[in-house]
């Protein structure tokens, strides 16, 4: 869950205006979606795998990207009820490669969510079992899920998480990763293709499909992807900045992982104030991307605004 004390700069007043109460916004849609993701995934047999996909998928997170979509639903005319299996999916996701980025081929951690990474708890056979059913089931839950969304719309959606968790996205932003760790003449230019890929390209997918589901127009679903992928670049930048400032303990995670690895980032490249700018501005810039949108992109803006402020 998202720690309140940060939050509380996204809420109160301005010039006599209620600002918009991100905290208690917040909570209520992790709720939702915490209810909705246990029920999404019940016990059933093999015990085995499926209490190993719900270890990770129900040890906490920001729910960030679920709750992204939700929110892009509304905005556009949709309602949760349409984008909960999406919400639900673009989690499974992304708890997926949390698994499979932890394992001992790939990032080797011990930690993720505060707790015993996947594999540290069920062995590494099981661990990329338990991220091969979430990936699988995540496409069959929207599929077999959605309701009252014309069935074009469905098939954009699928299409849509597909291409960004495949290697057009996440698995392309992963592999050249790998290939730049300890190679310190890594580029700005690479850096910021792996950062699109493996980390943006949900952020996008999970605010994109949320319009799709509505019924967004074509230019309305441009303005968001825009808003997405600034989004989503900032939120790794900050995710670079918090792994060289902060603890395991305030993580969750691994801390300082990135300097151990020898890896290329962008407060290594441009230093940490330099970095938290940077971040601010590309806040910035998705938040203009809302304008058309008015009182409605509320959620969305502040939901940027907590990226560069939270603490983990
Ligand atoms: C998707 C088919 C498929 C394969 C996965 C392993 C891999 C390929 C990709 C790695 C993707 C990865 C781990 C990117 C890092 C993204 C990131 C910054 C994660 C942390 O997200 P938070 O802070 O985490 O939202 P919580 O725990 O809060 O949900």
């Amino acid at each position: 869950m998202i720690a309140a004390d940060n939050l509380q700069k996204t809420t109160g007043e301005t010039n006599g205006e209620t600002k918009f109460d991100l905290l208690t916004y917040l909570k209520e849609r992790q709720k939702l979606c915490e209810a909705a993701l246990d029920e999404a995934v019940p016990m059933r047999y093999p015990d085995k795998i499926y209490e190993a996909m719900r270890y990770s998928l129900l040890a906490g997170g920001k729910r960030l990207r679920p709750v992204l979509c939700l929110a892009t639903c509304e905005m556009t005319g949709g309602t949760i009820e349409l984008a909960m299996p999406t919400a639900c999916a673009v989690e499974m996701v992304h708890t997926m490669s949390l698994i499979h980025d932890d394992l001992p081929a790939m990032d080797n951690d011990d930690y993720r969510r505060g707790k015993l990474t996947n594999h540290k708890v069920y062995g590494e056979d099981i661990a990329i079992l338990a991220g091969d059913g979430l990936l699988a089931y995540a496409f069959e839950y929207i599929a077999v899920n959605t309701k009252n969304v014309p069935c074009e719309q469905v098939l954009q959606v699928i299409a849509h998480l597909g291409r960004a968790s495949g290697a057009a996205g996440l698995v392309g932003g992963q592999v050249v990763d790998l290939e730049s760790e300890g190679k310190l003449d890594t580029n700005e230019e690479t850096l910021t293709y792996i950062h699109n890929h493996k980390t943006a390209a949900l952020l996008e997918s999970s605010v994109v499909c949320g319009g799709i589901l509505a019924g967004a127009s074509s230019e309305d679903l441009l303005l968001l992807s825009r808003y997405s992928q600034n989004i989503g670049l900032a939120f790794q930048i900050v995710d670079d900045i918090l792994d060289v400032t902060s603890t395991q303990e305030q993580l969750g995670k691994t801390a300082g992982k990135d300097l151990r690895a020898q890896k290329v980032t962008y407060p290594s490249i441009w230093g940490i104030e330099e970095s938290k700018n940077k971040a601010q501005q590309l806040i910035s810039n998705a938040c203009a991307e809302l304008a058309p949108f008015g009182e409605k992109a509320q959620p969305l803006i502040a939901i940027a605004e907590f990226i560069t402020s939270r603490d983990r």
